[in-house]
């Protein structure tokens, strides 16, 4: 059985958990304390020299980390990932948007705050995250206007790899009521089959 090692809130482990669920294939969680430093075990180093979660380990027993390469991974063949050379570039391009304009700010300001309960502490780096945080969810606002999903106007990864962290971004002090397209979308994607909570 293919195995996930994972943090229940870590909005990269959830993109998988949610993909799996979604795809109807069983996975074994295995939880790994951050905050302990267990994914810096040279036992985990092991299997994930970068430290971090999450981390796929397939059937056959290789290991494969960075979230959205997982997704890429697990989705192939299905109905999340696009056969088209073009579309299924497009799922590159925002899984790319995601990891460098996206998560850097809204989920490690979603870390400090509502993780680490560090607000105070971290104000003046959460001060600088605000502003480019903004600027990934107005361009992702903009697309929505005009498109029901990101890609092809079907569900995909793409839409898994933006929502992880977007639909609890107010949990890093991003106030999502500016942006209704994003809103309405976060909705949408809920409403697909077989979703799964982050808390789940
Ligand atoms: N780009 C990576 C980011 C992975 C990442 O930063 N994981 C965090 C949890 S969300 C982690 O393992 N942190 C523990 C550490 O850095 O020691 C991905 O998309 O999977």
């Amino acid at each position: 059985m293919i195995r996930l090692y994972n943090s229940s809130f870590s909005g990269n482990c959830y993109k998988i958990r949610l993909l799996l669920t979604q795809l109807g294939i069983p996975f074994e969680k295995i939880e790994v304390d951050i905050l302990k430093a267990e994914s810096r075990t040279p036992e985990f180093l092991a299997k994930n020299p970068n430290g971090r979660i999450p981390l796929l380990e397939t059937e056959s027993g290789q290991f494969l980390a960075e979230s959205n390469a997982i997704i890429f991974y697990l989705s192939e063949g299905s109905q999340f990932l696009p056969q088209d050379r073009f579309l299924r570039a497009q799922v590159l391009q925002w899984l790319f948007f995601e990891q460098y304009s996206h998560e850097p700010y809204i989920a490690t300001s979603r870390f400090w705050i509502s993780y680490l309960g560090k607000a105070e502490e971290y104000q003046e780096a959460l001060k600088q995250k605000q502003e480019p945080g903004y600027a990934a969810l107005a361009v992702m606002n903009q697309h929505l206007q005009k498109h029901n999903f990101f890609v092809g106007e079907q569900y995909t990864i793409a839409d898994i790899g933006l929502f992880a962290y977007t639909h609890v971004a107010h949990e890093g002090n991003f106030d999502l009521t500016q942006f209704p397209a994003i809103q309405t979308w976060i909705k949408r994607v809920e409403s697909q089959a077989r979703h799964i909570s982050i808390s789940k």
